[in-house]
This record gives C-alpha cells, sequence and structure tokens, in this order.
C-alpha cells in the first residue's frame, strides 16, 4: 500500500503530499496521523524555510474525514452500546492546525481539486493558497451534521468575514474557484496542468526568502487578528527588531544599495 502521505525536503523546500487520490484524499486514521507527523517534522526542522502542502490527483485535494471509515467506529460505538468515540479532533486536526498555522516559515497550499471539511480546513491554514481551475470548496461539516473544526470555524470568518463564514457553514455548498478568488479564500487560479510548476516555484521563492521577517510577519498577522491596534504597536515593534537583527536584514539593504539580487541565509 502507498504512504498515505508523502514528505520530501529539497532545498529547504518541505513538499507535503496527501495521496490517497483513489480515495479523494480522504482523511482516514493513517493519513491523519502521517500528515501530523510530516506537518510537525516541517515545523521542527531549521532547514525546512517553507512547506508546499499539495495532494495527489487531479480531482481532490482533501474531501475531509474519510466518511467510509467513520461510519464503521460509529456503528461498533452504537453497537456496543457507548457513546460516540470523537478523538479525532484533539488527537490529529488540532495539532495539524496548531502546527500549519504557528510554524515560522510560509506554507502553500496547491488545492488540485476540491477541498471539503477538514481538507478545506487544512487549505485554509496555509499563508498563501493557489488553487487549479478545477478545484472547488464546500465547510461540508453541517451536511453530516458536524460542527466545524481544523480551524475553519478561526481561519475562514478572518479570511470572509462573519456574516459570510457563517453563510458556507449553515448551508454548505460547493464554491467554485472563481468565487473563492473574489472572496478572497484563494489568492491565486492556475490551469490545472500548470499548479505544480507554479505553486513549486512560489514555495521555492519563499524557500530562498528572508525567513525570520516571514516568521514575524506570520506572527504579526495572527497577533493583530485579536489584539488591540496598541498592543499590536507594541507586538510589530519587537518584530522589528527581530528581523532588523537578522543576518538577511543586513544582506538586503546591502544588496539594494549595491543595485544586486540579495542572496538570503534564512537567517
Ligand atoms: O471524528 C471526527 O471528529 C469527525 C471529523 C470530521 C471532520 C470533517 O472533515 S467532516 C466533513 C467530511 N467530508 C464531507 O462531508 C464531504 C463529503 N463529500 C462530498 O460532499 C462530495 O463527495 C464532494 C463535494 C467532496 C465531491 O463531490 P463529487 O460529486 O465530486 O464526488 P462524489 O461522487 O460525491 O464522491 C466520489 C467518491 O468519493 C464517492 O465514492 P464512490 O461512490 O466512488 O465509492 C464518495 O463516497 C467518495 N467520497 C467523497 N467524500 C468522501 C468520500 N469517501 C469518504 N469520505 C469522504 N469524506
Amino acid at each position: 500500500m502507498a504512504d498515505a502521505v508523502l514528505y520530501e525536503v529539497s532545498d529547504g523546500l518541505a513538499t507535503i503530499t496527501l495521496n490517497r487520490p483513489e480515495a479523494m484524499n480522504a482523511m482516514n486514521t493513517e493519513a491523519k496521523v502521517a500528515l501530523r507527523d510530516a506537518v510537525q517534522a516541517a515545523a521542527d526542522d531549521g532547514a525546512v524555510r517553507a512547506v508546499l502542502l499539495t495532494a495527489a490527483g487531479d480531482r481532490a485535494f482533501c474531501v475531509g474525514q474519510d466518511l467510509k471509515e467513520h461510519v464503521g467506529s460509529l456503528l461498533a460505538d452504537r453497537e456496543a452500546g457507548r457513546g460516540t468515540t470523537m478523538s479525532t479532533v484533539h488527537e490529529h486536526y488540532n495539532p495539524i492546525v496548531r502546527a500549519l498555522t504557528r510554524m515560522p516559515k510560509p506554507v502553500v497550499a496547491a488545492v488540485n481539486g476540491v477541498a471539503a471539511g477538514a481538507g478545506f480546513g487544512f487549505a485554509l491554514c496555509a499563508d498563501y493558497r493557489i488553487a487549479a481551475e478545477n478545484a472547488s470548496f464546500t465547510t461540508a461539516f453541517a451536511g453530516v451534521a458536524l460542527t466545524a473544526d481544523s480551524g475553519v470555524s478561526w481561519t475562514l470568518p478572518r479570511l470572509i468575514g462573519p456574516g459570510r463564514a457563517a453563510d458556507l457553514l449553515l448551508f454548505p455548498r460547493s464554491i467554485s474557484v472563481a468565487e473563492a478568488h473574489d472572496l478572497g479564500i484563494v489568492n491565486r487560479v492556475v490551469p490545472g496542468a500548470d499548479l505544480a510548476a507554479e505553486a513549486g516555484a512560489v514555495a521555492r521563492a519563499l524557500a530562498e526568502g528572508p525567513t525570520v521577517a516571514y516568521a514575524a510577519l506570520k506572527e504579526s498577522l495572527a497577533y493583530a487578528a485579536d489584539h488591540s491596534l496598541d498592543e499590536t504597536l507594541e507586538k510589530e515593534d519587537e518584530l522589528q527588531s527581530r528581523a532588523g537583527s537578522s543576518e538577511d536584514h543586513a544582506i538586503a539593504v546591502q544588496a539594494f544599495v549595491a543595485k544586486k539580487k540579495p542572496k538570503y541565509l534564512g537567517r
């Protein structure tokens, strides 16, 4: 059986590929554990300066929880007369979301097809989303009588506003890539045949960029989302000192003055 998630590091870029195309990259237990391990490995590896999250096949990015596996455990719980075991949010989704959103390096999602439920949630955890023309998105949760998980109730309203987020969560529907782009869910749309190359180029550019500044930007945006202007100004002060003390800042300014392209070290 092929690995449910592939993990590869090359030249500072970690590529994580959901690899169950025959199951629309649905998250069965093996895939959830492997994705959790892969994102944590990327977060912990100081040599990794950017992450590309993508999926195999041209039909689905990830359709969320593997409902064919899930139904088995639901029925087993019922037959045993015990309460439903819902441990996957705690065990898998929350650590995945925390690692993706908090790692001090940019994460790019290359969305190659439908993203539903937790699959939509993982895409929303990325700092930059590139989607193929055939991609689509759905919150899906309420469609199977569940509430939002994988961070969607945090990420989606921040991207598109609370009113629109409530609409998409209460009335799950398929959002075309054009609408997703208009809403600000997707940063760029490319032909499916170009997705791997285009997303790879973006992710590699980030992997070669000023990592300390990117980490500070990511921290700053997350902080500002739930702090006052004054608190955020203090945070910006702290983070600018950090970025300004990096070797890459000196490299950038010297390159600017010399009219050269900077070659960053990631520190
Ligand atoms: O334990 C916990 O805490 C639960 C946590 C849950 C978190 C979640 O992610 S809940 C949300 C789970 N996902 C969904 O509800 C999505 C369900 N799927 C759909 O709504 C549709 O399939 C799609 C909109 C994603 C795609 O539609 P379409 O028309 O392109 O494809 P299709 O014909 O519906 O599906 C194609 C196949 O994929 C089909 O299998 P078959 O008939 O060929 O054997 C379908 O059953 C399968 N599939 C689609 N989604 C899932 C799935 N199989 C397992 N799990 C899925 N999530």
